[in-house]
């Protein structure tokens, strides 16, 4: 590409369009104005830095929240060229941070900017979203200011001083009459903040809150990059080799993949392109798996670990109990997809293809040991697999002979419009009973649940299907398991979780919220999971209609309205002590009920949470209660 010839400045940024048009509708260039918009602020301005990392120029970037939620991004790069622009007359950096996709290769020469999705629309907008814009450069000796106010320049580019140092520091502080709120959540950012260290090898990111009186601050810099990256994935997990195996090739279209087994059943894959998690994959992904399953297959064929008889190992077999993590570069990037998340780049895939088939091939030669552990696994798997097979088919058959697909303790509702219709999953017959009676039985449906829990995280598909307790809920939902899952094929558009608010309650929760997520995953990214919220007090007085609260300072703040003259204060301590007419009232009628949509916004997040919760190590899972005795707030509920 041209970017490697010419030196860059003024004349290559381009005048597109005015700002106005960003603080007219936000949400077309950052998505929305709730806290993921307020936040992607701070990656549009991060980004640049980390371009400037990219192209080797910057080696340290500190991110402060200070107090009152003003953003501080320092880098130590090159600085903003500060030189004139010949056809606006004003400075390459207040073009850059004034007009909407200035510098389409702005951030250096990386040159693997993105285009599409909402990732690099750019310092402007930023700039346009923002009640004011601090800029301070050093460069060429000199120390450079300016200033903006809703994307108006209120300061030129001025010089203030001396530096013999070079760098950007932007600070800004986001128009709180566009975004729904400015209270940054540190964790997201210092999650986000990790993956981009992770994925830029040897660049160190600083992340700090200054809000709080005890501060907080944490520095990520992974020599290892990929490497370090699947370390920390499976940091909860037991791997069946020690070292990740690690590919890099670097070139036109640099690819880096990391890879480690464990002992787990799910398969946990990450893909990146330019620094963006394509959450939807696409054409690299691809690639890998579809090498994965070749190079594998081969490999096992060819030291007679499978005979020439066999069937082939399957993709899926192959992957059970993978962590990898793959990262290309493509200078122009196609997002395709829902959330513009999916790379479409035809060529890209079979890059991935032929870089993976010689490496991965040659570390099997080398390694015997680690290939013949990991084909073990892939072989039991494939056994499991033809297991689970025969296990589905016998429910198939079962049921064919019952004359009904559905599970006898189901008390199904008398609609058939799946958008309209929601089942209450309840544990024990007799919370299921008041439910039975309470509910509207042209739209609820009640299925109660009953017998021996199962750990879905250590258990593989066969079980799962013979399992007594999960096999209602999968014949109930109606669209199948795992890979098989059809998400168009479901009975029920609310899925509701209701349990006891106590230690039993969570544990079954946590069950089902697992099952669901590893193996029907659709249902959790699409939002039909929920939690109903039974309510937790009951305050009655003589003449007062009962006043129900779910949750303890709903109960205080009740009590100072009311009065504690005279009151009766009931705690429910299970489901199953409200009569049909008040679980009505308080959990059911979508007219006064609470529900809690399930949503996975951070698969890595999730993976991790799962993981600790029903997992083997109990040390993790002591301090990940300990430290969040409300774990639904991890799954951004
Ligand atoms: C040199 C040239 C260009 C940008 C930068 C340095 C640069 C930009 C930023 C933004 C944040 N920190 C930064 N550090 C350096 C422009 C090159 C081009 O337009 O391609």
């Amino acid at each position: 590409m041209e970017k490697y010839k010419h030196s860059y400045g003024a004349e290559q940024i381009q005048v597109l369009e005015g700002l106005e048009a960003v603080r007219k509708r936000p949400g077309m260039y950052i998505g929305s104005v709730s806290i993921r918009g307020l936040h992607h602020l701070v990656y549009e301005i991060v980004d640049n830095s980390v371009d400037e990392a990219l192209a080797g120029n910057c080696k340290n970037i500190h991110i402060t929240i200070e107090k009152g939620n003003i953003i501080c991004v320092e880098d130590d790069g090159r600085g903003i060229p500060v030189d004139i622009h010949p056809k606006t007359g004003i400075s390459a950096a207040e073009t850059v941070y004034t007009k909407l996709h200035a510098g389409g290769k702005f951030g250096g020469d990386s040159g693997y900017k993105v285009s599409g999705g909402l990732h690099g629309v750019g310092a402007s907008v930023v700039n346009a979203l923002s009640d004011w814009v601090e800029v301070t450069i050093q460069r060429d000796g000199g120390l450079y200011q300016m200033k903006f106010e809703r994307g108006k320049t209120i300061q030129k580019l001025t010089r203030i001083g001396d530096s013999q140092n070079t760098g950007t520091k932007v600070r800004f502080y986001a128009d709180g009459s566009i975004f729904e709120t400015l209270e940054y959540d540190f964790e997201v950012l210092e999650d986000r903040f990790r993956e981009m260290a992770f994925l830029t090898k040897g660049l160190r990111i600083i992340v700090e809150d200054q809000r709080i009186e005890q501060e907080k601050k944490s520095e990520f810099c992974f020599e290892g990059g990929l490497i370090s990256f699947v370390e920390y994935l499976n940091k909860n997990k037991e791997n069946i080799h020690p070292k990740p195996i690690y590919i890099e090739k670097m070139g036109d279209f640099p690819v880096e993949i990391a890879i480690q087994y464990t002992t787990s059943y799910s398969e946990n894959i990450y893909s990146f392109v330019n620094n963006i998690n394509t959450i939807e994959g696409g054409t690299h992904l691809e690639g890998f798996k579809r090498s994965l399953t070749k190079v594998f297959n081969d490999y096992a064929k060819s030291k007679n670990i499978l005979k020439e008889k066999d069937s082939n190992l399957q993709g899926e077999d192959i992957r059970e109990g993978i962590t990898a993590v793959i990262s290309v570069k493509v200078k122009e990037p196609q997002f395709e997809g829902q959330t513009k998340t999916k790379l479409g780049n035809s060529e890209i895939s079979g890059i991935v293809f032929s870089i993976m088939n010689e490496a991965l091939s040659n570390f099997l030669e080398e390694n015997p040991s680690v290939a013949k552990a990991i084909l073990e696994k892939c072989i039991s798997a494939s056994r499991a697999r033809e297991a689970a097979r025969k296990a589905r088919e016998l429910v198939r058959r079962k049921n064919a002979l019952e004359t009904t697909t559905l599970p006898g303790k189901l008390a199904d509702c008398s609609s058939k419009e799946p958008e309209e219709c929601e089942v209450y999953i309840v544990e024990g017959d007799s919370a299921g009973g008041s439910a039975k009676q309470g509910r509207d039985r042209k739209f609820q449906a009640i299925l109660p649940l009953w017998g021996k829990m199962l750990n879905v995280e250590k258990s593989r598909a066969d079980k799962i299907y013979n399992n007594e307790k999960l096999q209602p809920v999968i014949l109930a939902v109606g669209a199948g398991i795992g890979n098989d899952f059809d998400i168009t094929k479901i009975r029920y558009g609310k899925i509701i979780i209701m349990a006891d608010a106590d230690v039993d309650g969570a544990h079954i929760r946590t069950l089902l919220l697992t099952f669901f997520y590893r193996y029907m995953r659709p249902l959790v990214e699409n939002g039909n999971i929920y939690l109903a919220q039974p309510p937790l007090y009951k305050l009655s007085k003589k003449g007062m209609k009962d006043i129900y609260c779910y949750s303890d300072e709903e109960m205080n703040e009740k009590l100072d309205e009311i009065g504690r003259e005279g009151i009766g204060i009931q705690r429910y301590k299970g489901l199953g002590e409200m009569n049909p007419e008040q679980l009505w009232d308080t959990t059911m009628n979508p007219e006064t009920r609470i529900l809690i949509k399930v949503k996975v916004e951070d698969a890595i997040k999730a993976d991790e949470i799962f993981t600790i919760l029903m997992g083997d190590e109990i040390e993790p899972r002591r301090e990940f209660i300990e430290a969040n005795a409300k774990y639904v707030k991890n799954l951004d509920i």
